[in-house]
């Protein structure tokens, strides 16, 4: 679907690195500004990393003002994806359902309606009859340990498949010309005063006008190259899938208070994810504890799935920023801008992270959308908290 992988040139206009959603999105949308002589630099293969690895979640009933317009503008740009990369996306806007166990948590989520309806979001706070009908295979009886009050009720939320937003960005950037250089690894960054000059990599050196960092996991090690400091710590996050079983969930349910989110594919599988690990690491391996506790929690609420194998079980690199809120755009560094600490939430920002990254690039210009979340903030005390906007409880 792409060009296969041609040697490395001199030099580039924009070097991206990293071949996740959010470069290739990014390469994908410089195509729309005539910028076309630019590099992918995926150290693995495309979308091997935090794109292919988190649950397909897709949805903007966030917690700050800042938050939930930035990511509406990403699901409405979602929409209309599949027919502008032309691929099947298999975006389901099924709905999402975040259920309040507690009297607490039904304040807070009727205060995250209130911000996102300011911002024309759909979100509303349902009863338990709601809950119920939206999905009537959910246990919700009141022997539970959980019982469950009420949700946040967000319709526009749903799921899509991953991969297939990577491929579609990916074939959408080469078409425009973009060079999509897998299995080739950044291992330094040549600065001069305020610029970065050139990005050193496995196959060479190559000279760069502008140098994205759109890495997960390894945006510090990467900002350290070029001498810039990023308030960030890395944890994983495991998710697993079972194998297919008959449909009987149309909705995606989420639980911060029993750490559980879970939908059901197209295909029939659960796909489920957990809290995330208090430690930080790299190491992508699951624990027996994550399985454990998410099996637990997700038999409390379907019962059902009791005699359903797990095909797979994996985990992924978050970036945690100290208010849980990306940090997006420019750095010190003249021509070096970052899209990263993204938490659990880099996924479902991908159009919008490539578009407003893409217009920053061409224009040098910050896009109104992502002021809020420069670097800057944390020296100027402007944060934006994101804390429990999610199941885990960043
Ligand atoms: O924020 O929607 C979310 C999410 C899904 C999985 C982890 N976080």
């Amino acid at each position: 679907m792409w060009r296969s992988r041609p040697e490395l040139k001199s030099r580039y206009d924009v070097v991206i690195i990293g071949g996740g959603s959010h470069g290739l999105a990014t390469a994908y949308y410089l195509r729309q500004h005539g910028i076309t002589d630019v590099a992918i630099l995926e150290k693995g293969y495309i979308g091997s990393g935090a794109a292919g690895r988190n649950t397909t979640i897709i949805r903007s009933n966030y917690k700050t003002p800042e938050g939930a317009r930035f990511y509406d503008a990403s699901v409405k740009l979602y929409e209309k994806l599949g027919q502008d990369l032309n691929f099947n996306l298999l975006f389901s806007q099924c709905g999402h359902l975040t259920l309040a166990h507690t009297d607490r948590a039904l304040f807070v989520m009727a205060n995250r309606a209130e911000v996102n309806r300011l911002y024309g979001i759909d979100s509303q706070l349902v009863g338990p009859d709601e809950v119920k009908a939206l999905a009537p295979a959910m246990y919700v009886g009141p022997d539970t340990t959980h019982p469950i009050l009420g949700a946040l009720y967000h319709p526009p939320g749903g799921i899509i498949r991953h991969d297939a937003v990577v491929w579609g960005f990916a074939r959408g950037a080469d078409e425009g010309g973009a060079e999509i250089h897998q299995h080739t690894e950044v291992t330094g960054l040549e600065r001069t005063g305020d610029r970065i000059t050139a990005v050193q990599t496995d196959r060479g050196r190559v000279g760069a006008g502008v140098v994205l960092n759109c890495t997960a996991g390894w945006s510090t090690l990467l900002c350290d190259m070029a001498g810039v400091q990023l308030p960030i710590t890395t944890h994983i996050l495991q998710a697993c899938v079972t194998e297919p079983v008959k449909p009987f969930l149309d909705v995606v349910v989420v639980s911060s208070q029993m750490h559980v989110y879970l939908s059901q594919s197209d295909r029939g599988e659960f796909v489920m994810g957990s809290e995330i690990e208090p430690w930080t690491t790299y190491r992508t391996r699951n624990t027996l504890n994550f399985l454990q506790d998410l099996t637990r929690h997700t038999l409390e609420l379907f019962p059902q799935l009791e005699h359903a194998r797990l095909l797979r079980a994996w985990a992924g690199l978050c970036d945690l920023s100290p208010d849980y809120s990306p940090i997006l755009g420019r750095t010190e560094v003249e021509n070096f801008h970052v899209s990263a600490g993204w938490g659990t939430y880099g996924f479902k920002a991908a159009p919008i992270v490539g578009q407003t990254m893409a217009e920053l690039v061409a224009t040098n210009r910050v896009p109104d959308l992502i002021a809020p979340f420069e670097l800057e903030r944390f020296y100027t005390d402007e944060l934006v908290s994101e804390l429990a906007a999610a199941a885990v409880s960043h």
